[in-house]
């Protein structure tokens, strides 16, 4: 996968709230193009191991619970420097310490439940992308 992807999920309180077309509108505006997109729901097992890199923090099973209580919106996005510039967009961790104007910020409600996950890495982009989506449902 090339180096100018990233790979987001819409979490469950966002599409809980209603928030999909609004998030949506932000990643669109910011310029990044949708290169594969769905609707779907992690089992258990899938959060388990999207999540793997966390398995030993106390929030681990608070996390699983959280992905797995209702459907995502997963997609892959492409723009020149998309992780650098998703994270950004997105702002940090924490609401309460996320810049105004971030989808975080906007949409979040706690550290927990933040609306929004955006990959750190390039190698993590291509790694959670390839979780999520076939070849063939990549364009
Ligand atoms: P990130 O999503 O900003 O990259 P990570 O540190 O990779 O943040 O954590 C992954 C996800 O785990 C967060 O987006 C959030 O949903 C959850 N999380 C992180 N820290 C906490 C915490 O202290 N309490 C509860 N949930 C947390
Ligand atoms: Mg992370």
């Amino acid at each position: 996968m090339a180096t100018n992807r990233t790979f987001t999920m819409l979490k469950p309180d966002s599409v809980e709230k209603g928030h999909i077309g609004a998030i949506l509108q932000m990643i669109n505006k910011a310029g990044f193009r949708i290169v594969a997109m769905k609707l779907t729901h992690m089992t258990t097992a899938d959060a388990k191991a999207f999540y793997a890199v966390h398995s030993e923090r106390p929030f681990y099973g608070e996390l699983v619970e959280y992905m797995t209580r209702g459907p995502i919106v997963a997609a892959i996005l492409e723009k020149d420097n998309a992780v650098e510039d998703f994270r950004t967009l997105i702002g940090a961790t924490n609401p309460a310490d996320a810049a105004e104007g971030t989808i975080r910020k906007l949409y979040a409600a706690s550290i927990g439940e933040n609306a929004v996950h955006g990959s750190d890495s390039d190698e993590n982009a291509a790694i959670e992308g390839a979780f999520h989506f076939s070849g063939r449902e990549m364009f």
